[in-house]
C-alpha cells in the first residue's frame, strides 16, 4: 500500500547528490544505522555504517570518533558480463559500453524503515533486465539486517552473476580504525570479526546469500575477503530472488569469545524466519512506533512531510535497549561531529521523546548518568566541585572536543574554545531531565539517578560562579552564540545557573517530603550542607543578569551593542553564513549572532524569563542581528516568534528548519543529519504553534497555527498516559481518544 506523504523519492537518479542522498536515504533500529549507499561501487560515494557505542581514537585523529563499521551492503551484479552500474542514464544509442540506466526510482518508506531501489538497466548484450533492491535493519530484532533483491529479465535471456560480502577495509575519511581482521566463511556463509585499534572494542557481522545457482564463498586474496557467489540464466519475463540476511554483534553485547557462535545463531533465526517474516515483524515495531510519534498536519503536505522526515531520523537514532549510548549530532547517518554528543541532544532531541517515546528519552538521559565520573572528573581538573559535563562527549564520559579547527583554506588552524567555555551544557542536561520527570512522572528515574544529576551539576556552579562587584559573575564563557567567545556574563548562561540552582533546591525539599532516606543519601554524598544551599539561595538572588533598563531588553552580554552592528538582511539572499562572508576574525568583532541565545533562554523560560512586552522587544532586537550559521537555530526562531504572535517569521523559520536537510540549504547533509534541527522542528511546532506545556492538570495547548493549516492531532504521554490532542484552525482543542 502507498500512503500519501510517508515517502521520500528520488526519480530519476541526481548523481549530483550523491553525498546528500545517502544521508537522507538513511536507514537504521537505534542500534546502528546505514547510509543510502548502493550495494555496488559509485565513485565518491561515503559507505558508512555507524554502531552506537564504538569509539576509537585513531592514530593522527584529534579526538576518538565514532567509527566506521564494516559495509554489509555489497551485492555486485553482472548481466551477460556487464557489470551492473549506475551508468550512461537515459542512453539509447545502441549499446553503450558499460551498458545504460534506462529508468530509476529510489524510496524510503518512512512509515515502515524501508529503503527499495528500482532499476531498468540494459546491458552490452542488449538484454534489459529491472532490478530492484530493497533493504531494512529490523527495528524487531536490532542485530538482523536484510536485503532483497529481485531481477527481472524484460528483454533478452540473461546470463546473471552475484557477488556477496561484507568489507571491513573502511576508514572513516582515511582514519583507521580496524585492526586483527579474521574471516571465516563456509558455503553460503561468510563472518569477519575485528578489534578497534586504540579502544579495543570487538565487532562482528555475518551475512548468508540465498540465491539461485550453485552458491559458493572463496577467499579474494587481492581484496583479502571472502566473497559469495552464484550464477544463473534468466529466460525473458523470469524473475529471480536474491536474498542476503546479516547479523551483527559487538563486544558491548557479548563477550568477544561467544561472539562468533552469536553471529551464526543469529543467522539461523533469521533464516528460520525468512524475509517476509522478518519483514512483517520490522513493520509491526514501526507501526507501533508511529502510533505515538507521528504528528498530523492537515493543509500544508510540505510541513507534514518535513514533519514525517525529522521524526522518523530521530526514531532510528534513539537506542531502544542501551541506556549506555547516546545520540550525536549528527545522529547515526555521517560522520559529521565524529558522532559526539552535544547539548543538542538533551534540549533538541529529548523533548520529542519525552512526549512521545518517554522509554527513549530515559535512556539518553541514563547516558549522562552513566557518565557522571566523567563530569566530575572534568570538574576537579578545572579547579571546581561537582559534575561539569564536557561539551563534546563520547563513551568515556571525559571532555572531547577538539582544541583545534581542521586546517583552514589558508593552512592555519583555528582555537576551538567550547570545550573550555561552553560550560552551559551541564544545565541543559538538568534542564531536559527535569523536563522528562514533569511529564512522565517517573519517580523511579529520577529518586535512583536523575536527582543526582540536577544536584551535582548544581554544586558545580555554586564552586564555578565568581562573586565579584557585590553580585555573582560568570566569566570566560560562550553562549549558545559560538561567535563571540570567552565572554563575561553570558545572559543565557547566568540566567539558566539561577534556574538550575532553584530547581536544584525544589528538588530537594520534593525528595526530603517524598523520598527521605534518598535525600539524606544524596545530601551525605554530594556534601550539600546548609552552608552550601545558603550560597546557592544567595547566588540566586545576586545574580548579574545584564539587562538594558531603558530599552527594556535583556543584553546578550555585556559589550555586545558596543561592537559593529551588521545589518544581517541586508547580506539576503545568500547561502553562506554571515560569518563565512565576513570571515572568523572579523564577524567575532561583530553583533552577528549565530543561533538563537537569548531567544533560546526564552524558548526555555518563556514569560517566566520576563513579561510578554520584554520578550518581544528581546526578539525584535536580536532577530535582525541573527545570521542561523547553526542549524539548530530557525526552529527555535519559529517556536518562540509563534508564540509572541510574530506568525509571518515564525512560518517562514519554521519551513528554513524543515528544509535544512531535504533541501541542503546549508550545503553540509554529507556528513549527516541536523539530529538538533530535527527535534526543533518537532519542538517548533508542538510548544511554538501549539503552544503545548505542561499545566497543573496536565497537558494544556493555546494553538497559534499558521493561516492555512487546518488542524494538528498529535499524541502525548503524560504520566505513563497517552493523550491524543487535535487542535484546529480556527481555534478549537479536541481530545482525540
Ligand atoms: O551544538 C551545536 C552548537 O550549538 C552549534 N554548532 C554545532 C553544534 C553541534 O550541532
Amino acid at each position: 500500500m502507498r500512503r500519501r506523504l510517508w515517502t521520500l523519492e528520488e526519480f530519476p537518479f541526481h548523481p549530483e547528490k550523491l553525498n546528500h542522498y545517502e544521508t537522507l536515504f538513511t536507514i537504521g533500529n537505534g542500534y546502528l544505522a546505514t547510509r543510502g549507499t548502493f550495494e555496488e561501487d559509485f565513485d565518491g560515494s561515503m559507505a558508512t555504517t555507524m554502531v552506537h557505542g564504538v569509539f576509537n581514537h585513531a592514530q593522527g585523529v584529534l579526538v576518538p570518533e565514532l567509527v566506521n563499521s564494516f559495509n554489509w551492503l555489497p551485492i555486485h551484479i553482472t548481466i551477460d558480463g556487464t557489470p551492473f552500474q549506475l551508468i550512461n542514464q537515459n542512453d539509447t544509442t545502441p549499446n553503450p559500453p558499460g551498458g545504460a540506466v534506462l529508468g530509476y526510482r529510489r524510496t524510503l518508506d518512512l512509515y515502515r524503515g524501508v529503503l527499495l531501489r528500482e532499476v531498468l538497466f540494459r546491458a552490452e548484450s542488449g538484454a534489459i533486465v529491472r532490478l530492484s533492491f530493497e533493504r531494512f535493519v529490523s527495528l524487531h530484532d536490532y542485530h538482523v539486517l536484510a536485503q532483497h533483491i529481485q531481477l527481472v529479465a524484460v528483454d533478452g535471456n540473461p546470463e546473471i552473476e552475484v557477488e556477496s560480502f561484507i568489507d571491513p577495509h573502511v576508514t572513516n575519511a582515511g582514519a583507521q580504525h580496524w585492526t586483527d581482521i579474521t574471516t571465516d566463511y563456509d558455503d553460503a556463509r561468510v563472518s569477519v570479526i575485528a578489534k578497534t585499534n586504540q579502544s579495543g572494542y570487538t565487532l562482528g557481522m555475518a551475512s548468508h546469500l540465498v540465491a539461485p545457482g550453485k552458491v559458493e564463498t572463496v577467499m579474494d586474496t587481492a581484496n583479502q575477503r571472502p566473497v559469495t557467489r552464484t550464477s544463473f540464466t534468466l529466460r525473458t519475463e523470469e524473475t529471480a530472488d536474491v536474498y542476503k540476511f546479516i547479523s551483527v554483534f559487538t563486544n558491548r553485547d557479548v563477550s568477544p569469545v561467544a561472539l562468533p557462535g552469536k553471529l551464526f545463531d543469529k543467522l539461523d533465526s533469521a533464516l528460520g524466519s525468512g524475509y517476509d517474516g522478518l519483514l512483517q515483524a520490522h513493520e509491526a515495531e514501526w507501526a507501533a512506533y508511529w502510533d505515538t510519534s507521528d504528528i498530523q498536519i492537515e493543509g500544508d503536505d510540505t510541513s507534514q512531510f518535513a514533519l514525517r522526515f525529522v521524526t522518523y531520523h530521530i526514531l532510528i537514532a534513539a537506542p531502544r535497549h542501551d541506556d549506555d549510548v547516546s545520540v550525536g549530532a549528527k545522529t547515526l547517518s555521517g560522520l559529521g561531529y565524529k558522532g559526539h554528543v552535544f547539548w543538542d541532544t538533551e534540549l533538541f532531541i529529548v523533548p520529542p521523546l519525552t512526549l512521545t517515546q518517554p522509554r527513549l528519552a530515559r535512556n539518553l538521559l541514563m547516558y549522562r548518568y552513566h557518565r557522571l565520573a566523567g563530569a566530575r572528573h572534568k570538574a576537579q581538573a578545572n579547579g571546581y566541585e561537582g559534575a561539569m559535563f564536557p561539551w563534546e562527549s563520547t563513551d568515556t564520559g571525559e571532555e572531547t572536543t577538539p582544541q583545534w579547527s581542521d586546517p583552514q583554506p589558508d593552512g592555519h588552524r583555528i582555537r576551538i574554545w567550547t570545550g573550555d567555555s561552553e560550560q552551559h551544557i551541564s544545565t541543559d542536561i538538568a534542564y531536559s531531565l527535569l523536563q522528562y520527570w514533569h511529564w512522565t512522572g517517573d519517580h523511579d528515574f529520577l529518586i535512583r539517578y536523575g536527582a543526582e544529576i540536577v544536584l551535582d551539576t548544581a554544586v558545580f556552579w555554586g564552586s564555578r560562579v565568581e562573586h565579584k562587584n557585590g553580585r555573582y559573575e560568570i566569566s570566560q564563557q560562550i553562549g549558545p552564540d559560538e561567535y563571540h567567545e570567552n565572554i563575561d556574563n553570558s545572559i543565557f548562561t547566568n540566567r539558566m545557573v539561577v534556574w538550575h540552582l532553584n530547581e536544584a533546591l525544589k528538588l530537594l525539599d520534593w525528595l526530603n517530603a517524598n523520598a527521605p532516606a534518598d535525600a539524606k543519601r544524596l545530601i551525605q554524598a554530594l556534601d550539600l550542607t546548609p552552608a552550601r544551599l545558603d550560597k546557592w539561595r544567595d547566588i540566586i538572588a545576586n545574580m548579574f543578569i545584564p539587562f538594558d533598563e531603558k530599552q527594556q531588553i535583556h543584553i546578550q552580554f555585556p559589550g555586545f551593542f558596543e561592537m559593529e552592528f551588521i545589518p544581517v538582511p541586508h547580506y539576503e539572499p545568500r547561502t553562506l553564513s554571515v560569518q563565512a562572508i565576513l570571515g572568523h576574525y572579523r564577524s567575532i568583532q561583530t553583533q552577528v549572532i549565530k543561533q538563537a541565545d537569548v531567544v533560546m533562554l526564552m524558548a526555555l523560560l518563556g514569560e517566566e524569563l520576563a513579561p510578554r512586552d520584554v520578550l518581544l522587544n528581546n526578539f525584535n532586537t536580536y532577530y535582525p542581528r541573527t545570521d542561523h550559521g547553526s542549524s539548530l537555530s530557525p526552529a527555535m526562531h519559529a517556536w518562540v516568534a509563534s508564540q509572541l504572535g510574530l506568525d509571518e517569521i515564525a512560518y517562514e523559520m519554521f519551513e528554513h528548519a524543515g528544509a535544512i536537510d531535504l533541501h541542503d540549504n546549508k550545503g553540509n547533509v554529507r556528513d549527516g543529519i541536523h539530529g538538533a534541527a530535527s527535534g526543533g522542528l518537532f519542538q517548533a511546532l508542538l510548544f511554538g504553534f501549539c503552544g503545548l506545556r505542561l499545566g497543573e492538570n496536565g497537558p494544556e495547548v493555546t494553538p497559534r497555527l499558521p493561516e492555512h493549516w487546518k488542524s494538528v492531532s498529535f499524541t502525548v504521554y503524560y504520566r505513563g498516559e497517552k493523550r491524543r490532542i487535535r487542535v484546529t484552525n480556527p481555534v478549537a482543542v479536541v481530545p482525540t481518544a
